[in-house]
């Protein structure tokens, strides 16, 4: 087990959340409405017919919830911005209210000297904007920049890290492919016009960042996934080089290469679609220099071609509603998740640490300057409240080991010359999950959603063992 004093003494250790998984409050102070209050309110989107409407009351609770993770010791929170409380309509008109409680949560950051790290767009677009279009439209990206600019204008003295997209393969390909995430449209090989469109979007917004905040660092939060074939055959090896290509290499070589990886354009869009697509100008834009990568990593892809025999079948991660006939693969819905003997998390997400190198060193064979953090990482199981001597606690064994063999991937990392500079579980809070509603925990804290407590899970405890140094107060269990 590694030891906090083994990293870098300038390593940001973090905790995140999204503005629409914990605020709630969401017809307050002027916020109109996004895609994930009109999806979420449409009978069969989400598992236990849950919305965002409340949530965790973070939007009330900031305060206190900074507290719980200043004394955990964290010194870093990622978190997201709601674009519908500061532009209601998503263009035009800017909602005061909605900067001033976003300044108010960065000032209590800073006083509790807990860096704030902002992600613009975490997946709650203004619903008048899919009303035009959404991402399949290309004046969705010039809006995502004006509004970059906007928050950076107001914000840029308070924050100074700044992520533009979060996973922008969920936006596209759980959004406008399967359609389990919203605004729930199932596409098919169109949702690639969402992925440019996204990462246009993450050009231009770099581009009026630094032009209101000069001082400001920029960066993108991409999920990767570590990839690897069932076999050595040729349709598994192709299975792999397909799913690599649409989960990883989609978005790195743009971002860093200013070109789109032909063999994913060609097995899954017509002949015809970068010309359409792609207007002079837009690859230089997209791949205009960051000052960071933000890399989201919970789980290994084992995958098999079509005609493979594999008998145990894997989980696709991308959702409860995923079907062949929409599938978050375009152009690859042959290709099969196989199962492996890993153990899996409540998700169904294998547990695999050593993949986290793995996509460190893939991102950084990219752009080899370029410091990396981790900027989401975690698993979810089914917590239980005991009481222990009239204290209400939580044993999440499996989740602190998760944790700890992940921080333990990250120092292998560092070894190896990696530039890693940070980390950030997911979530320092249970929250709602997405299509699952609440009923996936992710949170280092319990959060009991009658009476909105909190209470400190083990995992928690074991985190601020570790960056107090103190030697933990139970033994750790091995993934
Ligand atoms: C990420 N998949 O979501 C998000 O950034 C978080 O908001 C979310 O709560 C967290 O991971 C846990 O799910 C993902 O299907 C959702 O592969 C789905 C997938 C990946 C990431």
């Amino acid at each position: 087990m590694s030891r906090r004093s083994e990293f870098p003494a300038d390593f940001v250790w973090s905790s995140a959340t999204a503005a629409y998984q914990v605020e709630g409050a969401v017809a307050r102070e002027g916020r109109g409405p996004s895609i994930w209050d009109t999806f979420a309110a449409r009978p069969g989107t989400i598992a236990d017919g849950s919305t965002g409407e409340v949530a965790i009351e973070h939007f009330d609770r900031f305060a206190a919830d900074i507290d719980l993770m200043a004394g955990l010791g964290l010194n870093g929170y990622r978190y997201s911005l709601s674009w519908s409380r500061i532009q209601p309509d998503g263009r035009g008109a800017i909602n005061r209210a909605g900067l001033d409680h976003y300044r108010r949560v960065a000032e209590a950051l800073r006083e509790r000297a807990v860096t704030p790290w902002v992600t613009l767009y975490h997946w709650d677009l203004p619903q008048p904007l899919e009303d035009a279009g959404g991402w399949l439209a290309r004046d969705t990206a010039a809006r995502f920049a004006e509004f970059a600019g906007i928050v950076a204008t107001e914000l840029g003295d308070v924050v100074g890290d700044w992520m533009t997209l979060n996973e922008p393969w969920c936006s596209a390909f759980l959004g406008y492919a399967s359609g389990v995430h919203a605004p729930g449209r199932t596409e098919g090989a169109r949702s690639l016009d969402a992925v440019h469109h996204l990462l246009l979007g993450h050009g231009l917004g770099t581009a009026t960042i630094r032009a209101a905040a000069p001082d400001a660092r920029v960066g993108i939060a991409v999920n990767l996934y570590s990839v690897r074939a069932a076999s050595d055959t040729a349709a598994d090896l192709d299975a792999a080089r397909r799913i690599d290509g649409l989960s990883n290499r989609l978005f790195l070589e743009p971002l860093f290469r200013g070109q789109y990886p032909q063999d994913v354009l060609r097995d899954a869009v017509d002949p015809g679609w970068e010309d359409r697509l792609v207007r002079p100008g837009d690859t230089e834009t997209i791949a205009a220099p960051l000052d960071f990568l933000g890399i989201n990593y919970y789980s290994r892809h084992t995958v098999a071609g079509a005609e493979a025999t594999v008998t145990s079948a894997g989980t696709d991660p991308s959702g409860t509603a995923s079907t062949p006939e929409a599938s978050a693969y375009p152009g690859s819905e042959g290709v099969r998740f196989v199962g492996t003997a890993a153990p899996r998390t409540q998700m169904g997400w294998e547990i695999h640490p050593d993949g986290l190198v793995d996509v460190l060193r893939q991102a950084h064979g990219y752009a080899r300057d370029l410091p990396l953090y981790v900027t989401e990482n975690g698993s979810a199981y089914a917590d239980e409240v005991v009481s222990v001597a009239g204290e209400r606690r939580v044993h999440d064994p499996e989740r602190t080991a998760y944790l700890a063999a992940h921080v333990d991937a990250c120092l292998a990392a560092i070894s190896e010359g990696l530039p890693l500079r940070g980390y950030t579980a997911w979530s320092i809070l249970d929250n709602f999950e997405w299509a699952w509603g609440y009923q996936r925990r992710f949170g280092l804290v319990y959060v009991d959603y009658d009476t909105q407590e909190r209470i400190l899970k083990d995992s928690a405890r074991w985190l601020a063992d570790f960056l107090a140094e103190r030697e933990p107060a139970a033994p750790v269990e091995s993934a």
